[in-house]
């Protein structure tokens, strides 16, 4: 599927190409541990994908919603903002959050069912949000809280193509643009929504351009060239600083793995389409660069990718050996007070296990 990579009155950022050429006038500032940092942070979601497969083959965890592909538009954003900056979750941001520290265990947890690993602790970490879009809603409301008490904090959150489509995500960019909030939308453009193609998602000719009704910045990217996503995430974020507003980010990715893993995408898209953009790999490009700069080789390679599977493993089992969640957390943080036919709904799911209430 042809990818419209630039329009009129959207501006458009690509600084590394797929074979890891650098537009030097626009290559960002970044010292070397950070660039390797970046790279490490990359890998260690594509290793945890592979993993996170293999576990929920097993029978040991539940659905898990691959990033192979879309680590470009995460990593690079997550470098580009401050710890206590929010970072407000669709389901697909795995790479985001490990760049951010969450530790894999939380992100292990959540998928094997356990609320702890959605648990908000202390941090400006928002829980994984399923619902289409919803996510959006809650940026727009945090930003806008941040401006009413003078702080700094700017907020961002992360949607897919398809999530354009849905009313949160417009009144979420109303509200944005109406009360000048301090968000950056990063809209992941993976081209599907689960089995629907882009251009069979909506009619717009850039999804950026959506923006653009609500007063609101809107730009592409090269969504698979970290360097370009960096670039745009620090640009946005200090104009959310400086009171200049909002902005949405549409990085130009693709899905390389499934919707989820209970997805067949043979049964929607071609091999030969995935082979192109298989050619796009922003890891792959990523390596070039890297390595033309003499910060990685074949040997530094295979090192971190072998530090990462070890670590990773580690993760998994102190994930595997926590206690299974108990039947009354599924009741719990949803309502104040539970009412009455949840109440009851518990007692029989207790009686169930044998325990009675
Ligand atoms: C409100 C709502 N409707 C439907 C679904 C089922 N659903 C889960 S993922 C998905 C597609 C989302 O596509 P997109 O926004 O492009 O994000 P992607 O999964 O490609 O990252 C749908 C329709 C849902 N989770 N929420």
């Amino acid at each position: 599927m042809p990818v419209k990579e630039v329009k009129e009155g959207i501006p458009h950022t690509k600084i590394l190409d797929k074979d890891g050429n650098v537009d030097e006038e626009l290559e960002p500032e970044l010292s070397e541990e950070k660039l390797v940092q970046m790279y490490k942070d990359m890998v260690y979601a594509r290793i945890l994908d592979k993993k996170a497969f293999k576990i929920q083959r097993r029978g040991d965890a539940g659905t898990y919603a691959p990033v192979k592909g879309e680590e470009a538009c995460q990593v690079g954003a997550a470098h580009a903002l401050k710890e206590n900056d929010w970072f407000v979750p669709s389901f697909r941001e795995a790479a985001f959050a490990l760049s951010r520290g969450i530790s894999p265990v939380k992100l292990f947890r959540y998928f094997m069912g356990d609320a702890y690993g959605n648990k908000v602790e202390d941090t400006h970490n928002l829980p994984v949000s399923i619902p289409i879009a919803s996510q959006t809603l809650h940026a727009t409301g945090i930003a806008m809280a941040s401006n009413i008490k003078e702080e700094d904090e700017i907020a961002i959150t992360f949607f897919g193509d398809g999530a354009t489509s849905q009313g949160d995500f417009h009144g979420a960019l109303n509200f944005a643009g109406v009360y000048n909030a301090p968000v950056i939308f990063f809209n992941q453009n993976n081209q599907y929504a689960i089995s629907t193609p882009r251009e069979k998602q909506t009619a717009s000719e850039t999804l950026a351009q959506k923006a653009k009704a609500y007063g609101i910045k809107g730009i592409q990217v090269d969504g698979n060239d970290v360097l370009a996503t960096y670039k745009a995430v620090k640009e946005a974020a200090k104009r959310a600083r400086r009171g200049e507003g909002p902005t949405m980010i549409e990085g130009l990715t693709y899905r390389l793995g499934v919707h989820t893993t209970s997805d067949n995408p043979s049964r929607y898209r071609t091999d030969e389409e995935v082979e192109e953009w298989k050619k796009k790999d922003p890891i792959k490009r990523f390596e070039l660069y890297l390595m033309d700069k003499g910060l990685l080789d074949e040997e530094k390679k295979e090192n971190i990718q072998e530090r990462i599977e070890k670590d990773i493993e580690k993760h998994v089992e102190k994930a595997l050996e926590m206690d299974s969640p108990k039947t009354e957390e599924m009741f719990q943080n949803v309502y104040e007070e539970v009412p009455n036919m949840l109440k009851k709904q518990l007692g029989i799911a207790k009686e169930r296990e044998g325990g009675g209430n």
